[in-house]
């Protein structure tokens, strides 16, 4: 059987386990898997040793082979599972596949800033309301698996302390606070970083107030992306879990549909609902609106429109400009061909602090509504638009598909520049191995 190491609490961990459940339930992945909870023992002597690398999601495959960061686990379940997909053919769905992978990347590697940064606020002393005793509960079995309540949130406070910087968050130069202002979130940029936040989540509630998915009735790669930032800290967490629940209960509702479990009222994939007929007896129908399918005819949904529109108005730009300052540091003398690049989403990579922080050679001017600042450069998202690259070049391989593929890009101010992916990569192409991200030219 599989073996999915993953926390509860952790964002890659909801969309890697949603996406298993999904397959699990389709019978799809032969014996199913297990969620091993991978406790600082389990991390420290079976992840390490075997990958290199102590973060969560990673899955064992039956017979051994290892397997890191969610969109891999997904395309490597996908290639050997591939019954239903959770991928729309780009031979046949060109639109929906490639507006799934949009959506997968913006839920990854920019949603995470509203989610990183809800959680540890929302944690600091003084800060009302305040959720820092749930976030340390939650933390704590991590490390103190078998302790008392008050034993696991003693540890989870240790480690709040002394790694993540909670005492004074400010001058903190590594862990989590640093890694917040790294990624661009300060008191000068959170009224920016808030609204865009607020705007997401008002077009998710009008999307999903007609559709039970992204795509229509059933998941795909976009929802388990998307609960990344939706599951574990967005609707988890006690402060913005408030927040969810209350203001976009529709978003909430998809949340328990997505994840597949004790989601009776949330109608899900893996239930029925049931007419009484004429003689008492119940007959049962699907639960998911749009007959359980995706859209017909590769259509896009009209609410989705501006969900792609925050991509493209938003992200793309800092994606742009990261290709651009990424690929003159590999053409500098600073960089050899095969080195090493900072790998992590939350942080600057450890040993890449110079670079990624304090205006270092991997930090870049970006906007956010109207305040710009600067943040640090992900080689992780490079390796993810390289993937895009590929499925968005299977998406437009038929005359149809570019020209279907143009046309949704055309709604977008900046959508065609996406058309230029393989030639601005060509500088900058990355290898990514486990966790590790290596230059490629
Ligand atoms: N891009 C990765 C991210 C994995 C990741 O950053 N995991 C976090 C938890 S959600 C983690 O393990 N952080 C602790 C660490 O890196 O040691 C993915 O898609 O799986």
């Amino acid at each position: 059987m599989y073996r999915l190491f993953s926390w509860e609490h952790s964002y890659f961990s909801g969309k890697a386990r949603a996406y298993l459940r999904y397959k699990a339930y389709h019978g799809a992945l032969g014996e199913g898997f297990e969620d091993v909870f991978a406790t600082r023992e389990i991390l420290e002597r079976v992840l390490k040793p075997a990958t290199g690398s102590q973060a969560v999601p990673q899955l064992l495959a039956p017979e051994g082979t290892w397997v890191q960061d969610s969109s891999e686990i997904i395309d490597f379940c996908e290639a050997r599972h591939p019954q239903p997909p959770v991928i729309p053919a780009p031979a046949t769905r060109p639109l929906q596949c490639l507006a799934s992978y949009l959506v997968e990347l913006l839920a990854d590697e920019w949603m995470v800033v509203y989610a990183f940064w809800e959680r540890w606020h929302y944690s600091l002393e003084g800060v009302e309301p305040n959720h820092e005793r749930f976030n340390a509960q939650q933390w704590g079995p991590l490390l103190a698996p078998t302790g008392s309540g008050s034993e696991r949130r003693a540890m989870a406070r240790f480690l709040f302390e002394h790694v993540f910087g909670i005492k004074d968050p400010d001058n903190a130069r590594i862990g989590v606070y640093a890694g917040i202002r790294d990624l661009g979130v300060h008191a000068g940029t959170r009224a920016a970083w808030e609204a865009s936040h607020a705007r997401l989540m008002e077009q998710l509630e009008a999307h999903f107030d007609q559709h039970d998915f992204l795509l229509g009735g059933r998941p795909s790669l976009g929802d388990f992306g998307l609960l990344g930032p939706l599951y574990a800290h967005l609707f988890r967490d006690a402060v913005p879990g408030f927040t969810l629940r209350t203001r976009y209960p529709l978003v909430a509702e998809w949340v328990e549909r997505t994840n597949g479990t004790n989601a009776l009222n949330a109608r899900s994939y893996n239930q029925k609902l049931y007419d009484v007929d004429e003689t008492g007896q119940l007959v049962a129908k699907c639960a998911t609106s749009h007959a359980g399918e995706w859209l017909p005819d590769d259509a896009i949904p009209e609410t989705l429109a501006p969900v792609l529109g925050v991509f493209f108005e938003e992200m793309w730009p800092v994606l742009a400009s990261s290709m651009e300052v990424l690929a003159h540091y590999m053409e500098s003398d600073a960089c050899k061909k095969g080195a090493e690049l900072p790998g992590k989403t939350f942080a600057a990579t450890p040993g890449f602090e110079a670079l990624q922080s304090d205006g270092g050679a991997l930090t870049h001017e970006f906007r956010i509504g109207e305040v710009r600042d600067r943040r640090m450069v992900l080689p992780y998202q490079v390796w993810m638009l390289q993937r895009l690259s590929d499925a968005l070049q299977a998406c437009r391989a038929t005359a149809e598909g570019e020209a279907r593929v143009s046309e949704l890009l055309d709604r977008f101010e900046r959508g065609p520049e996406l058309l230029e992916l393989p030639k601005r990569l060509e500088r900058c192409r990355v290898k990514k191995v486990q966790s590790r991200i290596f230059a490629d030219v």
